[in-house]
């Protein structure tokens, strides 16, 4: 979607750092974490949030199976790590395209702000 700065990432030509890609999904450090890890997971194609995503879509397991992928990486999964999607104004969504938030390598606390 032009003038979408989360496309543009995913397509390169905004940089990142990025830690994961697949076919229809990449992932990249947060310019500003929030956690001693903090990656987005990202979807190629253009949604504008998760309300917008059917359940049934594949790309709905992809951004599951790259949430797990990069937890493992990240070497976050065994002690534990969160999943945030904000989702519009009340939720303090800033970009307008679907992301989960991978939070890890400290504990967190509930519930959150
Ligand atoms: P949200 O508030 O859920 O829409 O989260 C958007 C996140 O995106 C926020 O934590 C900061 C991050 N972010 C914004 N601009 C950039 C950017 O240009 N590069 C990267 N890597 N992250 C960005």
């Amino acid at each position: 979607m032009p003038g979408c700065l989360f496309c543009a990432i995913a397509a390169g030509d905004v940089p990142s750092d990025r830690v994961l890609e697949t076919d229809t999904v990449v992932a990249f450090r947060d310019v500003n974490p929030q956690a001693p890890v903090h990656v987005l997971v990202v979807p190629r194609r253009h949604v504008d949030h998760l309300h917008a995503l059917p359940a049934d879509d594949p790309l709905t397991g992809d951004l599951v199976a790259a949430t797990q992928r990069v937890a493992e990486q990240e070497g976050i999964a065994a002690t534990g790590y969160r999943v945030v999607a904000n989702v519009g104004p009340n939720a303090g969504m800033s970009v307008p395209h679907l992301h989960l938030h991978v939070l890890g390598r400290r504990p967190m606390g509930w519930p959150p702000g």
